[in-house]
């Protein structure tokens, strides 16, 4: 393992429908350490946060910048939109474990961020993470969104473009779930554009 810590600058965006629970789970992640909210627009928030990390399975010691863009509003500011895509390396894809309708918008999320991340406005299949947030109510509510059928959905969309998209259940009310699926994000990041062959020098 090297000693000295692989700068890295990481832009994503976060999506869903709205009250999905994007925010929360972009302030619950950024929590522990340095954040600085920096920038407030109509349509969008955007942050910054410095983390320390290290994936120890592949040897890599790393301090990352993320660029989290949080789209806010539900299906205004339609303008705006490509600008909030422009440039993200990944993205967090949210529904709500709780509310059905939530689940069933995720395709149209997917093929926006496809769609507007790419420079050209060609679809270009970026990495994703889909996440079911609000797993604290599974036990409350009447109909849930069944774990199978999110996995079955995420295993779908990986045929699709020949990567693996995970799945994974959070709770941002509790903190469960959270840091695990940033985390998977970077790891998906890091294979997809294959930056840990990029950076092999700077790796003992
Ligand atoms: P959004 O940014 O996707 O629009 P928010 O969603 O982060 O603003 O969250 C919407 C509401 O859901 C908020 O309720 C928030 O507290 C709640 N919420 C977010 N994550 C969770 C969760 O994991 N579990 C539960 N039970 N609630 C959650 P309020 O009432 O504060 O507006
Ligand atoms: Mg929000």
């Amino acid at each position: 393992m090297s000693s000295s810590e692989i700068r890295f600058m990481l832009k994503a965006v976060i999506i869903g429908d709205g009250m999905v629970g994007k925010t929360s789970l972009c302030k619950r992640f950024m929590k522990k350490g340095f954040s600085h909210e920096y920038k407030k627009t109509i349509g969008a928030d955007y942050y910054m946060y410095e983390q320390s990390t290290v994936l120890e399975d592949l040897g890599m010691r790393l301090r990352v910048r993320w660029i989290l863009n949080d789209l806010a509003g539900q299906f205004a500011y339609y303008e705006v939109r490509p600008l909030f895509y422009q440039g993200a390396r990944a993205a967090l894809v949210v529904f709500d474990v709780s509310r059905p309708e939530t689940f069933k918008s995720l395709p149209a999320w997917i093929y926006e961020f496809w769609k507007y991340a790419s420079k050209d406005g060609k679809i270009e299949k970026r990495p994703l993470v889909i996440v079911g947030n609000k797993s604290d109510l599974r036990e409350k509510s009447p109909s849930t969104v069944p774990r199978n059928k999110a996995m079955e959905y995420a295993k779908r969309i990986s045929e699709v473009t020949g990567f693996d998209v995970p799945y994974i259940e959070t709770s941002a009310l509790l903190g469960h779930g959270v840091d695990y699926a940033f985390e998977q994000l970077l790891r998906i990041v890091i294979r997809y554009y294959g930056l840990r062959e990029r950076l092999k020098k700077y790796i003992k």
